[in-house]
């Protein structure tokens, strides 16, 4: 029988025992997308949808032999990054990214919570300028991180979104998907920049409240699209539609008594997106 590599996606991410973002997120998209997942954890939280009540910081070296392991055997199609949290550890994912040549990467810089509140230090977001973000294929900051990050005016409406994406190009990502879901209005933008052209991405707005974990999940599907071949854009409104699905798909569920979650499996059914 002739044998076949899958498609595989590494993702470098923290834990969320709560199973709605994180690794947790990351490894439930990839399978729904059809690509083989494999990770290395930065960081072990115990959380529900009420609260993140404890984070345990691995060590730097056990985080890179989880990356060495991985990549020096089953070798991977694409990489994603999620929660990194401090410098060091964006350096170092930085340094194992430039060995491997001309690999897609997303970037998603999670550097505030849900709340909008800043999880990590000046100092790693310094290292995400200079060293991560020009690796980036993908990057994928909200609204929060995109002000952080390219150090601009807070972002009040759409028009905003050009000078971000313009920015976080400049500063060396390939392409940029700003993530307007915190942006009250009908209806939900994502504006998509990839030096070239620029396209917005819509959907409807849903009766959720701020569900937990439409990052991690958008950023592994867009890995998962690049691991499989696709452009930039053509795996942005994949992942799009992907997502659109996956909070459709949970629009029902009861599930704990805190934030909502996305339905990472619900992967079929007609999209509730549009790109324009
Ligand atoms: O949604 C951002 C995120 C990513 N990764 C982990 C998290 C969170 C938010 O709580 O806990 C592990």
């Amino acid at each position: 029988m002739m044998s076949v590599q899958p498609q595989r996606v590494l993702t470098i991410a923290g834990s969320d025992s709560g199973g709605s973002a994180g690794i947790q997120a990351d490894l439930k998209t990839l399978m729904a997308c059809g690509v083989f997942g494999m990770t290395a954890i930065t960081v072990v939280t115990a959380q529900n949808t009420l609260a993140v009540q404890q984070a345990f910081y691995l060590p730097l070296d056990l985080i890179d032999a989880q990356i060495e392991a991985v990549l020096s055997d089953m070798g991977a199609d694409a990489v994603k990054t999620g929660l990194l949290g401090r410098s060091d550890v964006v350096n170092l994912v930085a340094d194992r990214v430039t060995a491997l040549d001309a690999m897609p990467i997303v970037v998603d810089p999670v550097l505030v919570n849900g709340q909008g509140n800043p999880i990590v230090a000046e100092e790693a977001v310094e290292a995400y300028r200079q060293r991560l973000l020009p690796l980036a294929t993908v990057i994928t900051p909200n609204l929060d991180e995109a002000v952080w990050l390219a150090q601009i005016p807070p972002i009040g409406v759409v028009d905003d979104f050009y000078t971000a994406a313009r920015r976080l190009f400049q500063m060396g990502a390939k392409a940029v998907l700003i993530k307007g879901g915190h942006l009250d209005g009908e209806q939900k933008i994502d504006l998509f920049f990839d030096g070239e052209e620029f396209t917005v991405l819509k959907a409807d707005s849903l009766p959720i409240d701020n569900p937990h974990g439409v990052g991690c999940t958008l950023a592994s599907a867009i890995a998962a699209g690049l691991a499989q071949g696709a452009s930039p854009l053509t795996a942005v409104c994949r992942a799009h539609a992907f997502l659109q699905n996956a909070l459709h798909g949970a629009l029902d569920w009861q599930l704990g008594r805190g934030r909502p979650t996305v339905n990472h499996y619900k992967s079929s059914s007609s999209p509730e997106s549009s790109a324009i």
